[in-house]
């Protein structure tokens, strides 16, 4: 990476946040490339003695093996608690035939995510691994996948949490039986498996790496400021290829053009990209060799809109921007967190139904067709990486051995290298999104004293050298308060979770009224920047009913929703109201938990608690 680049320069040639194996570009069907989907049933083995690395399982067909659905969560496929609760290795396969006509250029194997970390084996070559659930990774299969040719592709994919991954957590034998088994501090479940599509696709040996581009916008006038990696090309024609790159609007119709590996693209009466109105350019990059052939040519939509955080508003081209809508989970039932085109679209129209403009890729970064969704339908997104959990004080979500968070026992260098990794891979996955309008570094850490500071300074500053134009934060839990948490200055915005009336007050909503607004009073008073409640919700039961203020009814849920919301509309800091949950989600086995976490507006399978019609008068006026 990095041959050939110039622009958005991180002072070591390459374009900021394109480290080596960092692939930003997303399998493509151009006039250069060719991709097929791998979707579909794979052969699936457990390894629950963890013997499959040492007998060598990827080196003939997979005994023993069931058929298992890629995309999706293994998990709940099989009605069999050894599968759902599985801790360790578990073995995928599958069969690929090359297509014949892939002869001319590279061919790559790409996991948009496995979860959490991978292996991968081709035939008996090992081409990749990968730490980390939620980004995509790839290996080169060049030479070792000819076209024509059925190869074997064998990946065993682990679902261990431990003190160095993100999110943490600590594989722990059963004092009674001495089965291992998985402690977490988040509250959802811990599916594992193949979440999202698997690829095989073409790239020419003369290609575009990367792309990254930054928009602005002056009166009517737009700009985009772009760069354009490529590599190849040294060990073939002598002379380096040209980079030329095209902006066309949404009609097709050019609108500006440049040439060189990075500039600026002006685009006179500019359509901007907006809350509601997704309007996207396309920008094609090209390679030219010097005999003026294609070498390679890749599309990748833009949005022309700015971002910026002023006194305690968040701007977006200029405007201030309320936030209203929802923390989400990828779950589902059977599938898990598989990602299913047909139920992101129900979840993108419910979203619309109720008037939401806006979510949180709570608690990991979402498979890339929800972020490239979202920035067709003009949906602002609040982009978080997996870093749940990293609080030990909190003995709700799970009992940790120790409560000291950031220690070199439990939370140190290692998982602070993990989450710095998880940071540059989220962040050169996503920078181009044009709704992507904040990153979240972390949920609900521990803020108290240095050891929470000393962890957190180099990740903020990382994410700020990385992508400059976009603010940063993190969500803060119940418990913070402005005099004691030691974080709050390093981020742009605000973003609390509060459950008054639920974990704190429950059952009375006047002390929760009050207590919310007496605390949200001292952060807007302390430091004078934006606030955006980023969870607020009550876990409610559809069907029961209540007349009295009665927790787990669905009038409390809603009753619950209308006391915050006179809150927010009294302090003017309050720019966003994201109701934790969008839907009812899996947890693991708790006695608050009953089948998971029920505060969703929606059920699990979607339908609306009455809140839900609270929540649509108000973000909409309609019934
Ligand atoms: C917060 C977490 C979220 C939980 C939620 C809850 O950020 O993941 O699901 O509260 O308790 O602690 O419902």
């Amino acid at each position: 990476m990095g041959t050939g680049t110039t622009g958005f320069d991180d002072g070591r040639g390459g374009l900021r946040g394109a480290g080596p194996g960092l692939s930003l570009l997303r399998p493509q069907d151009s006039a250069t490339r060719e991709r097929k989907c791998l979707s579909g049933l794979w052969s699936f083995r457990l390894d629950p003695e963890g013997v499959g690395r040492q007998e060598g399982w990827w080196r003939g067909e997979l005994a023993e093996a069931r058929e298992m659905p890629v995309p999706a969560s293994y998990n709940d496929v099989v009605p069999d608690l050894a599968i759902r609760d599985h801790v360790g290795d578990a073995w995928y396969q599958t069969r690929v035939r090359v297509p014949r006509g892939w002869g001319d250029g590279r061919i790559l194997l790409r996991f948009d995510a496995a979860t959490h970390r991978a292996v991968v084996w081709v035939d008996d070559i090992r081409v990749a691994e990968h730490e980390g659930g939620y980004t995509p990774f790839e290996a080169d299969l060049t030479g070792l996948a000819r076209p024509g040719a059925e190869v074997r592709v064998t990946v065993v994919v682990n679902n261990e949490l431990t003190w160095s991954s993100i999110p943490p957590g600590q594989v722990e034998n059963s004092p009674v039986t001495g089965a291992r088994w998985q402690n977490y501090f988040h509250d959802f479940f811990n599916y594992a498996g193949l979440h999202r599509p698997v690829w095989l696709h073409t790239t020419p040996h003369t290609r575009i790496t990367g792309i990254a581009v930054e928009t602005e916008l002056d009166g009517g006038t737009g700009t985009v400021r772009y760069a354009v990696a490529h590599a190849g090309d040294e060990a073939g024609r002598g002379d380096a290829v040209a980079v030329s790159v095209v902006l066309r609007d949404a009609a097709g119709a050019v609108v500006a053009t440049a040439e060189g590996g990075d500039g600026v693209l002006t685009v006179p009466a500019a359509h901007p990209w907006a809350p509601g109105d997704g309007y996207l350019y396309g920008l094609e990059a090209r390679l030219t060799t010097p005999d003026g052939e294609l070498a390679d040519t890749y599309e990748l939509p833009v949005g022309i809109r700015t971002v910026e955080v002023r006194g305690t508003r968040l701007l977006i081209n200029g405007e201030p921007f309320h936030f209203r809508g929802f923390g989400r989970h990828e779950d589902a039932p059977v599938r898990g967190k598989g990602h299913d085109d047909a139920l992101m679209v129900h979840d993108f129209a419910l979203m619309d139904w109720i008037g939401a403009n806006s979510f949180r890729t709570s608690h990991y970064p979402y498979a890339e067709e929800v972020l490239d969704y979202a920035d067709r339908h003009g949906v602002v997104v609040i982009d978080e990486t997996a870093a749940v959990g990293l609080n030990l004080r909190m003995t709700q979500h799970g009992e940790a051995a120790t409560h000291e968070t950031f220690s070199e026992r439990t939370i140190g260098a290692a998982a602070r290298r993990t989450h710095l990794q998880a940071i540059r891979e989220l962040v050169a996955r996503d920078r181009n999104h044009p709704c992507v309008v904040l990153w979240s570094i972390a949920n609900e850490p521990d803020t108290l004293g240095d050891p929470a500071r000393d962890y957190f300074t180099p990740l903020f500053e990382e994410t700020r050298r990385l992508d400059p134009t976009r603010p940063v934060g993190f969500a803060s839990v119940g418990s913070d308060r402005p005099a004691t948490c030691a974080i709050s200055d390093l981020s742009d915005v605000l973003m609390l979770n509060r459950y008054y009336g639920w974990y704190r007050h429950i059952g009375d909503l006047r002390a929760a009224e009050a207590a919310l607004e007496a605390e949200l009073r001292e952060w807007a008073e302390k430091f004078g920047k934006p606030i955006i409640i980023t969870e607020y919700g009550a876990d409610t039961i559809p069907g029961l009913h209540a007349v009295v203020d009665m927790p787990w009814s669905e009038e409390y849920q809603a009753r619950f929703l209308d006391a915050y919301h006179r809150v927010f509309d009294r302090i003017d800091a309050v720019i966003g109201e994201q109701v934790w949950n969008f839907a009812d989600f899996a947890t693991k086995p708790q006695l608050t938990r009953a089948d998971g976490n029920k505060k969703g507006v929606f059920t699990r399978d979607r339908r609306p608690k009455a809140a839900a019609h609270t929540l649509r008068r108000r973000w909409r006026g309609e019934e």
